[in-house]
């Protein structure tokens, strides 16, 4: 009742809906629409009620809920099984266990607030609650797992693409997961496997975006490293549109993979890339490598050339841009 109510709502767009209307649609009592009405309130959703106009949505609650992302969501599987909740360990963790009990293809993981959000090596990822987006999403693509690395390149362009649709901001990618604006961090990619010798199950891409925080919310050690989409554009930003816009860019670039390779992710993602060209310092788990980063191959493998001219393949590291 209340998802077909917020429905009614979305579709008259912030305008007014006769209580008639609404009784009509959902079959009931004037008595138990206001009472859905008084829910809505407590949930933090502003409403207006006018005499002879009805009610409106004057402004939703800045939260995010199951019901928020799939209303307007434009995708066929991604999204379509959200599992939402409002404080997690990590969202990594529960679709591990969602991926392993056979959840579809395209279910997402999200929630308001991870206290133990990790990122890769087992570093944490600073998770605060209603100003991010954190989400995993579980694919289970017929690929070999040495492929899968190209899936973090691919939700990297994703990400970027949906951020640019919702706020108009033009992040960079810095290889392989960090997407950046204005040097600073403000998206974390973890890509994670279930697989066996030469088959996936699944692949649980992990999404983390500093949306709505301001500078002060971030803890001392990041406020040089990291920012969010909010004190970038000015403005707050409206999550679920944000998780939705990222979803579809992810569908269409994802089934696009699937049938032609991952050529046009790779065109896409080097045009969007900030470290291609500049001299860097991979730091990997056997020691620094310094060089020229020029480009990836078709694998999404990162191609440096060292100072004596040596081609390396870096597979995994974290880069240092050099100025
Ligand atoms: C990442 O790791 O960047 C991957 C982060 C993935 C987070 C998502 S949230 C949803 C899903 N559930 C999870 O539990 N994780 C995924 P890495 O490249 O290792 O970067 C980690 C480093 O980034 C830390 O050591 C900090 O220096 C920095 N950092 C931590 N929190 C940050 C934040 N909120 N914004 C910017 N930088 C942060």
């Amino acid at each position: 009742m209340r998802k077909q109510l917020l429905e009614i709502f979305s579709e008259a767009n912030g305008g007014f809906v006769s209580g008639q209307k609404i009784s009509e649609e959902l079959g009931c009592s004037r008595t138990a629409i206001w009472k859905h009405i008084e829910d809505l309130r407590k949930e933090g959703y502003e409403l207006e009620a006018v005499r002879k106009l009805g009610y409106r949505i004057v402004q939703k609650p800045d939260k995010i809920s199951g019901n928020e992302i799939q209303l307007g969501l434009k995708t066929k599987t991604l999204g379509r099984h959200v599992h939402f909740e409002e404080s997690v360990t990590s969202t990594q963790k529960i679709a591990h266990r969602l991926a392993y009990e056979g959840t579809p293809e395209g279910t997402i993981v999200v929630a308001e607030e991870q206290q133990a959000g990790r990122g890769r090596l087992d570093r944490l990822w600073f998770s605060p609650k209603y100003t991010g987006v954190w989400m995993s999403i579980i694919l289970r693509p017929s690929i070999p797992p040495s492929q899968t690395p190209q899936l973090t390149l691919l939700a990297a362009v994703a990400v970027v693409q949906g951020i640019q649709e919702v706020t108009g901001l033009e992040p960079d990618i810095k290889w392989p997961n960090d997407i950046l604006i204005g040097g600073k961090k403000v998206v974390g990619i973890l890509t994670e496997l279930q697989a066996e010798a030469d088959r996936v199950n699944s692949v649980i891409i992990g999404i983390g975006i500093n949306v709505n925080q301001t500078i002060e919310q971030f803890p001392e050690e990041l406020t040089s490293i990291a920012t969010s989409l909010s004190i970038q554009q000015g403005d707050k930003i409206d999550r679920a549109l944000l998780i939705q816009s990222i979803l579809a860019k992810l569908e269409d670039l994802y089934h696009n993979y699937l049938t032609n390779g991952f050529k046009v992710v790779k065109l896409l993602w080097e045009s969007y890339a900030i470290s291609i060209g500049k001299q860097i310092i991979a730091r990997t788990l056997n020691g620094s490598i310094e060089g020229r980063a020029i480009g990836i191959t078709d694998d999404g493998v990162l191609r440096l050339e060292g100072m004596d001219g040596t081609i390396h393949l870096i597979h995994s590291a974290d880069i240092e841009i050099k100025q």
